[in-house]
């Protein structure tokens, strides 16, 4: 019967724009992903803002609320701007937010792409687009990252301080198999696996031993092993002998900055924290911070925000979408609609308004 209309899909989205330059590019990814729902007419997106920030939590003393981590359970996805602000130490405003995050819905991947968009260029002589393709798997709820250790004799001159790296097996071996299968999903079938395990003689040489272990249930994926201050020459001077690279939550923040730079700007970066076993909402970021210094003045570059909704886009199984979102993003930059960072000279509304556009025609 012709009154009988077929109801869009909502997408229920839980929005942390935190500190800075995050509420100017989450504000652009909104728009993004408004413009993308009403040109496809098939779902739509529930946002629910939460002002978790610095600013608030200078204000009143606190970033989320006791029950802050179960109301965002209660969301299909998390989408995340940047946390960090000069008032506020950064182990602070870290610990209060994004890590408690990460941790309490068992983000414990937090996957980082890397590719040259068309129109950009990466600072490395020579590289072209073909040549730095690169997926870092970063392990996203142990190791450096373990908040575990203490100050002793504080506030004096013999002041003690440890902060101790847990890596478990269990927590080791779900971050190499969610590597190896994605290696495996691409075309390449190859995974490179980062340690420090000649110097960090237990944490680390237990990665090894794991990665060997799960390596032989790929026997169809490649691998090889580098340490991690090799790694970064490795991806200066030859970065397309790299592909799928999986390292601890320390080193994979560390190599995916690089990695950023490399392919043109950390404004670029997108980032997934993933629940793999969906239980829980996962989280979409852009790898860069907060970046004080820009903030407010309306020229932050949106990409890394954009590309970060268009992989929250295909977590929700909008394979469409995410695909018309990337297209969008690639004709812009071709086009030459890019922000200061990228060698251009658009805001990021002139930018987000050309990528809105793209999404219409
Ligand atoms: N949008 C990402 C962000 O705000 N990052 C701040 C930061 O330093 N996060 C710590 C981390 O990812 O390790």
């Amino acid at each position: 019967p012709s009154n009988i209309h077929s109801v869009a899909k909502v997408h229920r989205v839980a929005c942390i724009p935190g500190d800075g330059i995050g509420v100017d590019i989450t504000e652009a990814a909104t728009r993004v992903l408004n413009t993308l729902s009403t040109v496809l007419k098939t779902f739509e997106f529930d946002f629910t803002t939460f002002d978790w920030s610095s600013k608030a939590y200078l204000e009143r003393g606190w970033y989320m609320p006791p029950d802050g981590l179960d109301q965002l359970k209660k969301y299909d996805v998390i989408y995340f701007g940047a946390v960090g602000w000069p008032d506020v130490p950064d182990h602070i405003s870290l610990w209060s937010l994004i890590l408690p995050i990460r941790k309490a819905l068992n983000q414990y991947v937090n996957v980082r792409p890397t590719s040259i968009l068309p129109g950009t260029k990466s600072p490395l002589a020579d590289c072209k687009r073909e040549d730095l393709d690169w997926v870092i798997v970063r392990e996203n709820s142990e190791g450096e990252y373990s908040g575990q250790g203490g100050i002793s004799h504080e506030h004096s001159e013999h002041a003690v301080a440890t902060e101790v790296s847990i890596f478990t097996q269990v927590g080791i071996e779900r971050i190499m198999r969610f590597a190896f299968d994605t290696a495996r999903s691409r075309p390449r079938k190859k995974l490179t696996m980062v340690t420090k395990s000649n110097a960090q003689r237990h944490g680390m040489v237990l990665w090894d031993k794991v990665f060997y272990q799960v390596a032989k249930d790929y026997p169809d994926v490649s691998t090889d092993k580098m340490l991690v201050d090799a790694m970064t020459v490795r991806m200066v001077l030859h970065p397309t002998s790299l592909d799928t690279i999986v390292a601890t939550n320390l080193h994979a923040d560390i190599l995916s900055d690089l990695a950023a730079a490399l392919s043109g700007s950390i404004g670029i970066a997108p980032s997934s924290n993933l629940d793999p076993t969906r239980k829980n909402p996962s989280m979409f970021e852009p790898i860069h911070g907060s970046a004080p210094d820009i903030a407010g003045k309306g020229i932050a570059n949106p990409i890394g925000a954009f590309w970060s909704a268009a992989e929250m886009v295909r977590w929700l199984g909008e394979t469409e979408a995410a695909d018309g979102l990337m297209k969008a993003i690639s004709n812009v930059t071709a086009a030459g609609v890019k922000t200061k960072d990228l060698g251009g000279s658009e805001d990021t509304k002139g930018v987000t308004n050309a990528v809105c556009k793209e999404i219409e025609k």
